[in-house]
């Protein structure tokens, strides 16, 4: 075979590998996702994990906005399963978002669910995970939605791009470190490394040859859809020597922002623009956790991939580390977070409810509840709670109970504001308001009214960030600050100009943030506290919301 009858054929084939293969599912409208088992081995042990179709991270989906998709799902595994669609508004149609036991029953083993996902206005990249348990540590992949037919991204098209899913990797079953963790009442173990698309990367022991590498060109762009799927920690990320532009988060535009490194909550995504601009070389891309609760068990580990420059040099030994802040560098944390802004151009306008119907406090606690009858290693087990309230989880779905009428599966009574009010960021708040109450409550809205959510954290039992994501809304980041939040002082603050558009956030150590959104999607929408948890076997905390309106469709109850 004649050299260039080789290189022509390579060509095709890095075709049917990479743009090929990507045209031909962005036409495709019907997936099929098999939930099954599979054999890993990272930090040079083996395991069974739960993937979807043998891969890990799982599939991506591609789409263009506005689309409808299909997900015929099959569970081949043993337990279990929804899957999620993050930040897709399903409107009107909630029923196959996949939250277990809020909008669908869980997928017993052996069955088949086709899930549609209906995108609407998110233009950008999410993620899907599966919602059962901690099925999502290993049960997750990118959705990446790509404008309209003659329209276009806001920034000049880059060159390539390059899904970066940050993960989290334990040596043990993820099932055996939940289940010790019910079992003790306390913290589950920390992670034995994070990940880069499913790989530790060469600081780990056994871990060089599937270290991540993308290879790119002296001058070219590259678009990195970069999603925090790890399951409970905020991540630092950079790359050495390069900086990054934020063009866009959660499946909508921002300002352009050229920062060093990026903060990312578990569930947020992140559109970036990596030029390939520096001297020819190999750099590291590199993520660590930022953990801010003091004396708090964290992975302290960092996860690394390549970014390698095509063409003849001598590399660099090692290649050189990005600087990421220090695990506990909350000024770092909030100083990127606080940076973003909606892009808020006539193509893109910035729709910020300006007159407010429906305000509500919510605060945010670790708990503990007594552990009767030595039921957990000490004398407490931890747990969370929303307005004191820690969400049981009911066996019959919420969204089913109420289309239809089934009574004693929620309340509604929800509190609007903190049932009690305490110097909530105080050093040492009282040990007395450590102990919440149980509760399935549910706040209804009224369709198309206007709602402000402060979110107010507290330093109950130890202060920390709170990951908090909204199902089926997007909504406007108006405010935020340290502290308690002062209804005259700080509303006076807000950015009612151009707030970044999100649908996961982070509210800061010891600190309050402020959300506005029209409550025009009817369902039951569910603000998660998205810490690991103790309750009732429950990993996720939830203050549900329902917005008032006929429901559609209907599915089989669980
Ligand atoms: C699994 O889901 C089914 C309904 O979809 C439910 O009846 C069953 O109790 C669930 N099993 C467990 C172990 O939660
Ligand atoms: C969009 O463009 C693609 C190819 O460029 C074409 O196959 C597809 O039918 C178009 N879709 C619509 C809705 O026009
Ligand atoms: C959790 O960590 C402890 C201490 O390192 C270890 O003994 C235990 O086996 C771990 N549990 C799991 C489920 O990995
Ligand atoms: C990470 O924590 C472990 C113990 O938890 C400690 O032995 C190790 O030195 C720490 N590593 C770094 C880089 O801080
Ligand atoms: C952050 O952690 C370092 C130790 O790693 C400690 O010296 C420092 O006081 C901590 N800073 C804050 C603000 O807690
Ligand atoms: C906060 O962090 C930003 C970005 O890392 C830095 O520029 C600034 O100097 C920091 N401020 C303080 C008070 O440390
Ligand atoms: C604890 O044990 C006592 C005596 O066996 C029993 O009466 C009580 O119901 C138990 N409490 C709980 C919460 O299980
Ligand atoms: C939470 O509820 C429990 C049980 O009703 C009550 O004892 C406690 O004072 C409440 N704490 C706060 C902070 O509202
Ligand atoms: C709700 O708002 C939408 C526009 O956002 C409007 O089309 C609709 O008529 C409104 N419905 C009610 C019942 O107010
Ligand atoms: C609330 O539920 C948790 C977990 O099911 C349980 O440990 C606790 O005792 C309950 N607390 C109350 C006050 O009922
Ligand atoms: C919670 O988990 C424990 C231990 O795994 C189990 O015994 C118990 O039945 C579970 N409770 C519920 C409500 O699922
Ligand atoms: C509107 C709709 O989809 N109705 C469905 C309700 O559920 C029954 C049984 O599953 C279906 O037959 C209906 O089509």
């Amino acid at each position: 075979m004649s050299l260039i009858m080789k290189v022509f054929l390579l060509q095709i084939l890095a075709f049917l590998l990479f743009g090929g293969g990507l045209h031909c599912e962005a036409s495709t409208r019907r997936h099929t996702f098999v939930v099954r088992e599979a054999s890993y081995t990272r930090l040079c042990s083996t395991k069974n994990i739960l993937t979807v179709n043998g891969q890990f991270p799982g599939p991506t989906i591609y789409a263009k906005k506005g689309e409808t998709i299909i997900v015929d799902v099959y569970n081949r595994g043993k337990e279990n399963v929804t899957i999620h669609w993050h930040g897709v508004k399903m409107p009107k149609y909630p029923w196959t978002d996949g939250p277990e036991y809020i909008t669908q029953c869980p997928i017993p083993p052996g069955s088949k669910f086709s899930q549609k996902i209906i995108l609407s206005s998110e233009e950008g990249t999410l993620w899907w995970h599966a919602h059962s348990d901690w099925t999502r540590a290993t049960v997750h992949g990118a959705i990446i939605i790509y404008p309209k037919n003659g329209t276009k991204h806001p920034f000049p098209k880059p060159n390539a791009e390059v899904p970066i899913i940050l993960g989290e990797w334990w040596k043990s079953d993820v099932n055996a470190v939940l289940e010790e963790m019910l079992a003790t009442g306390t913290d589950p173990n920390v992670s034995d490394s994070y990940l880069i698309n499913g790989q530790p990367g060469d600081l780990h022991p056994c871990s060089k040859s599937g270290t991540f590498k993308l290879m790119v060109d002296h001058g070219k762009t590259y678009l990195l859809r970069i999603i925090n799927a790890a399951l409970q920690d905020i991540l630092f990320f950079s790359i050495a020597k390069h900086k990054m532009t934020v063009v866009g988060t959660d499946g909508s535009y921002t300002k352009p922002l050229t920062r060093d490194y990026i903060t990312i909550s578990p569930g947020q995504t992140f559109d970036v623009l990596l030029e390939a601009n520096q001297r020819p070389d190999h750099y590291y891309m590199a993520a660590k956790a930022y953990s801010s609760a003091q004396g708090v068990a964290y992975d302290n580990t960092t996860t690394t991939a390549i970014v390698q420059y095509r063409g003849y040099y001598t590399p660099s030994s090692p290649p050189s580390l990005p600087h990421l802040p220090g695990h506990n560098d909350t000024n770092a944390s909030v100083h990127f977070t606080s940076s973003l802004r909606s892009l808020a151009d006539a193509e893109h306008p910035c729709n910020v409810p300006l007159n407010i119907g429906t305000k509500l406090i919510y605060t945010l606690s670790q708990n503990t509840f007594p552990c009767a009858n030595d039921s957990c290693l000490g004398s407490t087990r931890l747990a969370t709670s929303i307005n004191n309230i820690s969400f049981q989880s009911p066996t019959i779905d919420i969204l089913q109970a109420y289309y239809y009428n089934i009574s004693g599966v929620y309340g509604d009574k929800f509190p609007s504001v903190p049932p009690l009010v305490f110097d909530f960021t105080a050093e040492d708040p009282p040990s007395k308001y450590d102990t919440p109450r149980n509760g399935t409550e549910v706040r209804v809205l009224e369709y198309n009214s206007t709602v402000e959510i402060v979110f107010q954290g507290t330093n109950l039992l130890a202060g920390t960030d709170h990951p908090m994501h909204l199902h089926g809304y997007s909504f406007y980041v108006v405010g935020w600050g340290f502290g308690n939040f002062d209804k005259n002082r700080d509303p006076l603050r807000y950015n009612l100009v151009d707030p970044p558009l999100q649908n996961t956030i982070a509210v800061p150590k010891k600190g309050w943030a402020t959300i506005r959104f029209k409550a025009s999607n009817p369902g039951m929408l569910q603000a998660l506290m998205s810490s690991i948890t103790h309750t009732k076997n429950k990993t996720l905390e939830t203050a549900t919301l329902h917005i008032k309106e006929i429901i559609f469709l209907n599915i089989t109850i669980c």
